[in-house]
């Protein structure tokens, strides 16, 4: 369920930031009420702390990669120093300035959501260089793109075009309904005859109320099979699943299919759209072969 730090993806536009905590300040600028001093790692780790499991994953993703991964988090909500600062009411957007040159603006009340946070720790160690010592954010419901790490300056605005908007990106980048198949993997042998574990996870980020189930299709999408949910924590988490599979005894190709329906009712699409600009969707397929011996 949880990705350990060594094996969690990394992702950034250049080489990582290599801060160091005693010098790193944040500021917090923009359109404030209220100037506070420029904020030390110890000032936010004094503050009241949440721990929370959540899953990133790139918007720039194909169907079923890998760049999708979970860990469970400590940090700090970022409304409760935006309510320190007291944004005017001319505020719309968030923006976040980092120290690799990267920058990103959220919605103000996405940056109030109580589950948003200022994350310092990855399961249960500070927040590893690569992603994004000595603090990060974390916003639900929302690709890579808007969880910027490195932060140094959080500014409070009326608009701000992001890194990645201005090479085409879409400025929301809300996570879409997904599942990636881990098993079997492409052009895996599967011994027929016997029972085999089609496995995966599926993650909504909470855009459409969580995962409600996983099917698996080994006919092209003519019948599904209802996979078992083995492991699930809050709708901001993947789900994992499993299918036992009692592979026919014959040799022959084949070619599995997984899609994911969510609380809101929604299913999956087979024909995913296109990553570029607002992430893929469609079912994740994986070509393999039955193999008698
Ligand atoms: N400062 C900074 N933050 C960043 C990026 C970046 O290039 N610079 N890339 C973003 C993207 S595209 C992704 S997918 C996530 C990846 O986070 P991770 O490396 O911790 O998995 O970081 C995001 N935050
Ligand atoms: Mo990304």
């Amino acid at each position: 369920m949880i990705t350990p730090n060594s094996d969690f993806y990394i992702l950034q536009i250049g080489d990582p930031a290599e801060l160091d905590a005693t010098t790193w300040r944040l500021l917090i600028t923009g359109l404030t009420e209220k100037r506070i001093p420029p904020l030390r790692l110890e000032d936010i780790t004094a503050m009241e702390s949440v721990t929370a499991m959540r899953t990133l994953k790139c918007i720039g993703d194909p169907i079923g990669t890998e760049q999708m991964s979970n860990a469970v988090w400590k940090g700090i909500r970022l409304r409760d120093l935006l309510e320190e600062v007291g944004p005017t009411p001319e505020v719309k957007v968030v923006v976040f300035r980092c120290a690799d040159g990267y920058h990103t603006a959220i919605p103000l009340e996405d940056a109030m959501r109580e589950d948003t946070l200022l994350a310092y720790e990855m399961n249960d160690e500070p927040l590893p260089t690569e992603h994004g010592f000595p603090v990060r954010l974390l916003n639900p419901g929302h690709y890579g793109t808007k969880n910027p790490k490195w932060i140094i300056n959080i500014q409070l605005a009326k608009e701000h075009e992001s890194y990645w908007e201005k090479r085409g990106w879409d400025p929301i980048a809300n996570v879409k309904l997904a599942t990636m198949i881990g098993a079997p993997s492409e052009d895996e042998e599967i011994p027929g005859g016997k029972v085999y574990t089609v496995s995966g996870a599926a993650f909504d980020a909470g855009n459409h109320g969580g995962i409600k189930k996983v099917e698996v299709s080994i006919d092209y999408g003519q019948t599904w099979e209802e996979a078992e949910i083995w492991a699930k924590d809050t709708p901001l988490a993947w789900v994992l699943w499993r299918w036992n599979w009692q592979v026919p005894e014959k040799s022959e190709p084949v070619e599995i299919y997984a899609r994911a329906t969510a609380n809101s009712g929604v299913t999956q699409d087979e024909i995913g759209i296109e990553v570029e600009p607002v992430g893929a969707t469609g079912y994740h397929m994986i070509d393999a072969a039955i193999v008698m011996p």
